[in-house]
């Protein structure tokens, strides 16, 4: 299972109290205040961290708190500081107030820290108090309390390519053929009901993430269906790959497949309707009539969108299909870089 919601508990340190003491000499009859200050508590931070992918290890773990600050001593002895913590993220975590729902803070970068709780300043000793007139001030003060935060914090999948398609499209296949992932595969409807994430290996170290998704259908932005709420996690990939069954397995039209899945896409978001997209005919070891596939390739060719006929279960043009994706997203990184 992909989890990619967490909620969590962070406290951070209380302060240290002050103390309230006197300096005791030999033959000095009354000394004079010496109650040292508290600590301050510690800290709670956030890092995003390259070698996380989810946010598993945070539910298993929801409660981090910080050390508090020790309390002041004697012979004008301050407390040590509480000692920090820091809570480890996957890079595309964004953080979220759990009451309010404000965002509070983007990862997007590996190695971006937050501080998230802060830690209570320490009380004030008596020492602290003494003036002039006041010789012997008898009172400290308490550690403030650390702050206190429930987050909820939200993984949107960095994958570089998303799967999107009716259901049945061969969307969990495609990803079992082209990466390590082991999605259930099935002849009906609504076989996949979270997302699978897989590493493409281009071997020489190259490597891109693909998001498999739930199907959609017609009305999936208004709920129908599973509705689209899956697709928050191809909403930051550079790439569509959008599969349509071109076999008469279905008993839908394919182009009529795609215009749908396309308005879906735009009632999600104009952003996500303006991804570039990659067609890929499914099935195509079981086309038995290839009017089908003709006329999606024509639709293509129309919307100036590149197309690809492939049979993940034959392995046919699933290589073809998988270059092209790499070398798109290579010119993609290309032009980033230069524009930079
Ligand atoms: N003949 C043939 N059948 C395929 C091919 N790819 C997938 N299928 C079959 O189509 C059915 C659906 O495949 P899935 O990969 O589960 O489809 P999906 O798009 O992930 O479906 P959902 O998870 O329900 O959205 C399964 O029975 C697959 O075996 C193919 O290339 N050729
Ligand atoms: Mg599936």
């Amino acid at each position: 299972m992909f989890i990619d919601r967490a909620k969590i508990k962070l406290k951070a340190g209380d302060g240290g109290n002050g103390v309230t003491a006197f300096r005791r000499e030999k033959f000095v009859p009354r000394g004079g205040p010496s109650g040292g200050d508290g600590g301050v508590g510690g800290d709670v931070w956030m890092e995003s961290d390259e070698g996380l992918n989810t946010l598993l290890h945070l539910r298993y773990n929801p409660e981090h708190k910080a050390e508090r600050g020790h309390h002041g001593e004697g012979s004008n002895r301050s407390g040590k500081d509480g000692e920090s913590i820091t809570v480890r993220l996957p890079v595309g975590t964004q953080v979220f107030d759990a009451e309010t729902n404000e965002l509070l803070f983007d990862f997007t970068e590996p190695g971006q820290r937050y501080l998230a709780a802060k830690g209570g300043k320490g009380g004030w000793g008596n020492a602290h108090f003494a003036t002039p007139t006041r010789r012997a001030p008898r009172f400290h003060y308490t550690g403030r309390p650390g702050n206190e935060k429930e987050l909820q914090l939200e993984l949107k999948l960095i994958a570089d390519v998303g799967l999107v398609g009716f259901p049945n499209a061969g969307k969990s296949t495609l990803i079992s053929v082209i990466s390590a992932a082991k999605p259930k595969i099935a002849d009906y409807p609504f076989t996949t009901l979270e997302p699978n994430l897989g590493v493409v290996d281009m071997g020489d170290f190259k490597t891109f993430v693909v998001a498999d998704i739930p199907g959609l259908i017609e009305g999936a932005s208004t709920g129908a269906g599973l509705g689209d709420r899956f697709l928050r996690h191809v909403e930051r990939t550079k790439i569509i790959l959008h599969l349509v069954d071109v076999s008469s397995a279905s008993g839908r039209d394919p182009v009529e497949d795609y215009r749908i899945i396309n308005r879906e896409l735009a009632g999600y978001s104009q952003d996500l309707a303006e991804r570039p997209q990659i067609i890929v005919a499914t099935k195509i070891d079981a086309l038995d009539d290839p009017s089908r596939r003709d006329d999606l390739r024509d639709r293509a060719k129309k919307d100036r969108t590149p197309f690809f006929e492939i049979s993940a279960v034959a392995n046919i043009g699933t290589k073809e299909l998988v270059d092209a994706v790499a070398k798109r997203l290579d010119e993609n990184e290309a032009s980033r870089t230069n524009a930079a």
